[in-house]
């Protein structure tokens, strides 16, 4: 059965690879399993044949033959269980890796998007520069903790997971800030990631896409 996922058309970071397919795009890398990508557009994620697949109209979503998946980290959940080589063989070994799934994207990606917010979205208002050292704290707070419990080990909890596949797909987020630098060892573990095969073809993939000339063909 083809695999389709979706990905802007356009990704507002221009090919970062910061949008969240880079990670289901990994993901699958990861595994093996080639995909099909629907580029989707600012005007269609609004549009009912959108919402119909993404109730919220965002990306990514995942089709499947009858399965329609949406929220990144239930689509890398379903790839890791349905094929070899995101969770390891034992069962604690795999419960403790879908717990650091949630970790990233529970408890350390909402103060790194909260960033986001409070600087592109409210970034003019007049409390912003007074507010933005606070969401800065509070990120610092979180990568202490990380960055402690990682230690000088290479991956969150023995060999690397899809656990450390969202962790790294989160902290990415982090690097245009200059917040990540100020942390080395977790740019070092974010620089490992980087450095696995899949996750450069999954880069490259979505790099094709956005720095694709609008007005080619
Ligand atoms: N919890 C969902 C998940 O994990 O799948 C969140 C999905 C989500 O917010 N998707 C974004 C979206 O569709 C794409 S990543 N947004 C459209 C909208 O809000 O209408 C967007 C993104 C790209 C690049 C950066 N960046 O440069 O930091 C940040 C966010």
């Amino acid at each position: 059965m083809t695999i389709v996922i979706t990905a802007f058309e356009r990704s507002p970071d221009g090919g970062m690879g910061l949008a969240r397919d880079t990670r289901v795009r990994w993901a699958l890398e990861e595994v093996g399993q080639p995909y099909e990508v629907r580029l989707v557009s600012l005007k269609a994620k609004t549009e009912p044949a959108h919402l119909r697949v993404h109730p919220f109209g965002l990306i990514p979503t995942y089709e499947e033959g009858d399965l329609v998946l949406f929220e990144s980290g239930a689509i890398i959940l379903h790839i890791a269980e349905q094929h070899e080589g995101l969770f390891p063989g034992d069962a604690g070994a795999r419960a403790r890796a879908i717990t650091w799934m949630f970790a990233a994207v529970n408890t350390v990606e909402p103060p790194i998007l909260e960033l986001v917010t409070a600087r592109i979205l409210e970034g003019d208002r007049p409390w912003a520069q007074e507010r933005l050292p606070l969401v800065k704290d509070r990120i610092r707070d979180r990568m202490i903790q990380l960055s402690a419990r990682l230690g000088d080990a290479d991956w969150l909890d023995g060999s690397f997971s899809a656990g450390d596949l969202m962790m790294v797909s989160v902290l990415l987020r982090l690097r245009p800030s200059g917040l990540l630098d100020e942390f080395p060892e977790l740019a070092a573990y974010v620089a490992r990631g980087e450095a696995r095969p899949a996750y450069e073809r999954a880069f490259a993939a979505q790099l094709a896409i956005n720095a694709a000339d609008p007005q080619a063909g």
